[in-house]
């Protein structure tokens, strides 16, 4: 290759107008490479031809294609440099907070109302010491009638009564106590436990029944356990529950199959606290749960020596609490998910 000095001049010439036209450093390194390549650059050749020529050429030629060198070094970092602080700068300005733009709310949930009451239950009998424990909802027949005593042709049993599942011998639980006798038979007294959960009835649905409820049981088993602790402990829960130490706890004769003696536990009504209103129904009490003294039958059934302990069983049903506690006069609006019914709790 031929080369003199014009060669450099435009060389010189025309990578300045190019460079000027440069925006980015992708095109920069395209430039780059344009001239200085390994294997095409335009400069790179003209540096590699200056061995051929005489030694004359070599002073003039060769000192005007490194100046071209230098220039174009330099005029590339320079351009590279801009375009770095370019870049730099637009970045600074995307990022820019505006510390006085009105921020946008976050829409926050909170838990559905029976949850909270659960929750609530389950730290007072925690406080009391009790062990909080949960089991299936579709349980055994064993577990959830046999083993209570819960006689072969008790009504509760019927089809109208308890969900039946297609497998043999299973149905949907109507209450926790399920739960606390599949706890008994893999641990020995004492214990104080609650299992809160959701139980099923078959039963038609109307404001005050629906299919599914929310129900806490309660166990606490030793040696010298009475129903007077049953009382105490309902007092304890029942005060922390409503936030209200007035509230007093009634027991009346009744009848469970699972305890004996067994009672239905009223307390004073915490609408009207004792003045007497619509949903007490003028009686001043409002009936909450049924509790018992375990019956001996239960304890054998789950391999606990009955002469040796003894302890109380309740049930309570938390819709109805909820209910009364929220002024909530139809049950199914708990259960339908309605966000206008939700959002006011
Ligand atoms: C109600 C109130 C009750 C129990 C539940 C129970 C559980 C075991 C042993 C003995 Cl493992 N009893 N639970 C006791 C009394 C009442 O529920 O009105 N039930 C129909």
């Amino acid at each position: 290759m031929h080369i003199d000095l014009k060669q450099c001049e435009h060389i010189q010439k025309e990578a300045a107008l190019e460079l000027a036209r440069i925006a980015s450093r992708e095109a920069l390194e395209q430039l780059r490479l344009k001239y200085f390549g390994r294997k095409e650059g335009a400069l790179t050749a003209v540096l590699r031809s200056l061995k051929d020529l005489s030694e004359e050429e070599k002073k003039t030629i060769g000192r005007a294609a490194h100046e071209t060198k230098l220039y174009l070094e330099d005029a590339l970092a320079k351009k590279e440099q801009a375009l770095i602080e370019a870049e730099l700068h637009d970045q600074q300005r995307k990022e820019k907070i505006d510390v006085t733009a009105p921020g946008t709310r976050v829409l926050e949930g909170h838990l559905h109302p029976l949850t909270q009451l659960i929750a609530k239950a389950c730290d007072i009998f925690t406080a009391m010491g009790f062990a909080v424990v949960e089991g299936p909802e579709a349980e055994t027949e064993r577990y959830n009638f046999d083993a209570l005593n819960v006689p072969k042709d008790h009504p509760a049993r019927d089809m109208q009564d308890t969900f039946w599942l297609e497998a043999p011998g299973m149905l949907l639980r109507t209450q926790t106590s399920s739960v606390q006798i599949r706890y008994m038979e893999t641990h020995q007294p004492p214990f104080r436990i609650v299992a809160p959960g959701r139980v099923f009835r078959n039963e038609a649905t109307d404001a005050t029944h629906e299919a599914q409820f929310y129900q806490l049981e309660g166990l606490m088993v030793g040696k010298d356990v009475s129903l007077a602790n049953a009382k105490a402990v309902l007092e304890v829960f029942f005060q922390r529950l409503l936030a209200n130490k007035k509230i007093a706890v009634r027991f009346r004769p009744s009848y469970f199959p699972f305890t004996e003696p067994s009672v239905e536990v009223d307390v004073t009504c915490f609408k009207c606290f004792g003045k007497k209103c619509a949903v007490c129904k003028r009686t001043g009490w409002l009936e909450v749960a049924g509790a018992g003294m375990v019956h001996p039958t239960v304890l054998a059934n789950v391999g606990i020596d009955a002469r040796e302990w003894q302890g109380f069983a309740f049930g309570v049903g938390l819709d109805r609490i909820a209910m009364v506690r929220y002024g909530i006069d139809d049950i199914r609006l708990m259960y339908g998910g309605d966000m206008r019914f939700l959002k006011q709790f």
